[in-house]
């Protein structure tokens, strides 16, 4: 770290300097969830030596078989956020039911929901996984938040943020004010500014889908994706590049760095549940942070971020990315 290094914390404190009658209290909680990541950071580089990899018997509320990870760190993030006093309430992707702070700690203002360890297949076979959270601000006069305080569109986020545990472990930020991308300083253990005011490029040559998928896509989909494989030979005269790494956090990440679009659009086998990703702690904050850095979020036929939700643990499709190629799948969508 350098004398002339910008730290998380201190960004924040600066950040919140600018807003008239800010009490410091977002700032606490956001110093809790940063050391949160910073420890599951720790976890996960260390992997076997510290025996995080593997399964457990459980299922979470999705059906899923939870891994060991996906626990551990479900837990790190209760613990880090529950006594600070910043906090109403919690909800994650590991947990059925709302969090409530226990009695012995003070409540706060907030609401956070999070999912602590995104795109857990990843994590045995050594692969970019990561946490994605969101803010929201608890209904004034709630003593007990329950599940229907939590059903707030994305619009009303007041923070959305995510960490990567890639190479590097990074955090990128929004409170809609930008997009700010920090680098953890392994030695000295603080996240560093290293990546200001991110903007997502408008046009790309790059997408991602899982083409596993492809005989249940709908027509837009379909459309989109084998104009991209046409490439020159096309309609859409350039040649496109495809990636798919089965966690939204680092395809996100990449995104946000070099440009692209992401799918995981209804298809017939999703579309009882109403798609494959989560509405609160993957859509909705992931839709946030593009949109601040000039990018672009739909479900094809609605932008993600006016979607009210109607269930914790709703899922939804989700297309996002680079502005025009956004749009483009969004015009596709109109026109059937
Ligand atoms: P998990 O966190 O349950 O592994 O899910 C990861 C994820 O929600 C998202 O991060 C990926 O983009 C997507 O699922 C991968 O889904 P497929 O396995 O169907 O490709």
């Amino acid at each position: 770290m350098l004398p002339n290094h910008t730290t998380i914390t201190q960004f924040i404190i600066e950040e919140q300097r600018s807003i008239q009658g800010a009490t410091g209290d977002f700032t606490g909680l956001l110093t809790d969830v940063v050391l949160a990541c910073k420890t599951i950071s720790h976890l996960t580089k260390n992997g076997a030596l510290v025996n995080v990899l593997g399964s457990t018997q459980q299922e979470n509320v999705q059906g899923e078989t939870q891994k060991k990870l996906d626990i551990i760190a479900n837990t790190l993030f209760l613990k880090a956020n529950e006594w600070g006093g910043h906090l109403a309430a919690m909800a994650s992707e590991e947990m059925d039911d709302v969090y409530q702070i226990p009695a012995q700690y003070p409540r706060g203002k907030y609401l956070l929901v999070f999912d602590p360890l995104d795109g857990s297949s990843n994590i045995d076979v050594n692969v970019s996984i990561g946490t994605i959270f969101s803010i929201l601000r608890c209904p004034d006069h709630v003593e007990q938040p329950t599940v229907k305080d939590f059903l707030q569109p994305g619009t009303q986020q007041i923070c959305a943020g995510y960490a990567v545990y890639g190479p590097a472990t990074m955090m990128v930020l929004t409170t809609g004010n930008g997009v700010n991308g920090f680098t953890l300083d392994q030695n000295v253990g603080e996240f560093i500014l290293t990546h200001p005011n991110i903007k997502i490029p408008e046009d790309t040559q790059e997408f991602a889908i899982n083409s596993s998928n492809q005989r249940f896509w709908e027509e837009p989909v379909k459309r989109y994706v084998s104009e991209c494989l046409a490439g020159k030979t096309g309609t859409r005269d350039k040649d496109f590049n495809m990636r798919w790494i089965a966690s939204m956090v680092a395809e996100i990440h990449r995104i946000l760095m070099r440009g692209g679009v992401f799918l995981y659009p209804l298809d017939s086998k999703n579309k009882e549940k109403g798609g494959r990703l989560r509405l609160l702690y993957e859509a909705s904050p992931m839709s946030f942070i593009v949109e601040q850095a000039g990018g672009l979020s739909t479900t094809g036929r609605q932008p993600i971020l006016e979607i009210v939700p109607t269930d914790l643990h709703q899922r939804v499709p989700v297309i996002l990315g680079s502005r025009h190629e956004v749009q483009r799948l969004i015009d596709y969508h109109q026109a059937t």
